[in-house]
Formats: structure tokens, C-alpha cells, sequence
């Protein structure tokens, strides 16, 4: 199995990438901002509780979101691999991932960790508040208090992986494609290793 994360800021491009990535390698793509804004279209407990901390710009409490993806992986047992985006986002997410992985002897290979700048995330996300209808994008305080909640809780789950030496920054401002093609290139690396 070839799992990975794909990790960043919040408009860093994840959910951007990982589509095209899922094209290419075919893997099964675990979105966690994706399967909360499913329960939230679902109007189910679940997602009533998560729409409360999203639209404040907070992160989801841990057991809902550690819940989400274990049930995932049990749903999706044949999977070649898992690309993770945006998930773990915090220390407690990256525990309990690499407990529920070693389960499957198939732990994470590399995380793959956008880096641009604030004022290019807060300009994408505007920009997609213009159009995708999302309440946590339209309002630039609620983008930034999103941006605070990544320097406080998530940017240290890059450095739970550094220990592993499994952190791979890569350059995330550039053309959609120039981008695409720098993380292919790190995967590509990667995959040769497993695939000998
Ligand atoms: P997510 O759904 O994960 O999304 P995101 O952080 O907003 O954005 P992403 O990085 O995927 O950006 P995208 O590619 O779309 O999280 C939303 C919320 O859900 C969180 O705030 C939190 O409340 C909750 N949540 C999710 N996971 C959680 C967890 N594990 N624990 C607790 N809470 C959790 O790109 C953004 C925009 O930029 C797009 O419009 C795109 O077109 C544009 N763009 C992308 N690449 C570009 C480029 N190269 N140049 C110009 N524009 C670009």
C-alpha cells in the first residue's frame, strides 16, 4: 500500500492537488473538509456539530474527525493506498492514525507539506468564497482565525513525521500543474523505493 498526506495551510491547495493525484496513482482520496461538508449536507448530528466549528474557523473536535476516518479505512479495505488530505491536523490525529495504519502494516510513507505564503492563501480563499458557497471562505476573519488554528494546533504535526524523517517541503505558489508536477516527482521517488 502507498499512503501519504498531503499537508498544508487551509487554501494551500490540497484538495486541489489530491485530485489530480487520485487520477494519476489511483488512490482512494480521505478528505476530511470533504466528509464533514457531506454530513453537514446531510443535515446529520455529526454534521450539525462540525458546522458549529467550522464557521468560527475552529477545528473539529478530535474523536469526531479520528471516528470519520476509521470507519473510512474500514470501508475501503481493497484500496491501493490512501492519499490523507488534510488529516492529521493535530498531534492527537497523528497518533491515532499511525495506531489505526499499523494495524494494516502499511504505515505512511512521506507528507508532502505545501508552503505559501498568508496573503496568497487569504487571496485564494476570498476568491473561492466568491463562488463555492462555503460559509467558511466569504468572510476574511473567519479565514484568518483558520489560519491562527493552523499555526497553534496543526503545523506541529509536520514535526510528529520530521522525527520519522518523513516531511517533504514543497513549493506550493506556482501554476496548478507546476505544482502537480513537483509532488509527482517526490511520490515517483518514493514509489520506485517500494516498488524496487
Ligand atoms: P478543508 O476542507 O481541509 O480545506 P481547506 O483547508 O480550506 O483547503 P485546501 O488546502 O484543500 O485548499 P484548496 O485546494 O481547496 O478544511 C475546511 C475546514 O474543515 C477546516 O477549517 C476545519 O474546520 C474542518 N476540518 C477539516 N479537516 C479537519 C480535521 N482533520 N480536524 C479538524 N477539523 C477539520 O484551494 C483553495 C483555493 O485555492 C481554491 O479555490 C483553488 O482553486 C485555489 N488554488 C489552488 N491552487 C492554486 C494555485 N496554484 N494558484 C492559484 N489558486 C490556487
Amino acid at each position: 500500500m502507498f499512503n501519504f498526506i498531503l499537508f498544508g495551510p487551509p487554501g494551500s491547495g490540497k484538495g486541489t492537488q489530491s485530485e489530480k493525484l487520485i487520477a494519476k496513482y489511483g488512490l482512494k482520496h480521505l478528505s476530511t473538509g470533504d466528509l464533514l461538508r457531506n454530513e453537514i449536507c446531510l443535515q446529520t448530528p455529526l454534521g450539525k456539530e462540525a458546522q458549529s466549528f467550522m464557521d468560527k474557523g475552529q477545528l473539529v473536535p478530535d474523536e469526531v474527525v479520528i471516528g470519520m476516518i476509521s470507519s473510512a479505512l474500514d470501508t475501503n479495505q481493497g484500496a491501493k493506498g490512501f492519499l490523507f488530505d488534510g488529516f492529521p491536523r493535530t498531534s492527537a490525529q497523528a497518533r491515532a492514525l499511525d495506531n489505526l495504519l499499523e494495524l494494516k502494516k502499511a504505515p505512511i510513507i512521506v507528507m508532502l507539506a505545501l508552503e505559501v505564503s498568508e496573503e496568497e492563501l487569504v487571496k485564494r480563499l476570498l476568491k473561492r468564497g466568491q463562488t463555492s458557497g462555503r460559509s467558511d471562505d466569504n468572510n476574511e476573519n473567519v479565514i484568518r482565525a483558520r489560519i491562527i488554528e493552523y499555526h497553534a494546533k496543526t503545523a506541529v504535526v509536520a514535526d510528529h513525521y520530521k522525527a520519522f524523517d518523513k516531511v517533504v517541503m514543497v513549493k506550493g505558489e506556482g501554476t496548478i500543474n507546476e505544482i502537480f508536477d513537483r509532488l509527482c516527482e517526490e511520490i515517483d521517488k518514493r514509489a520506485e523505493k517500494i516498488t524496487g
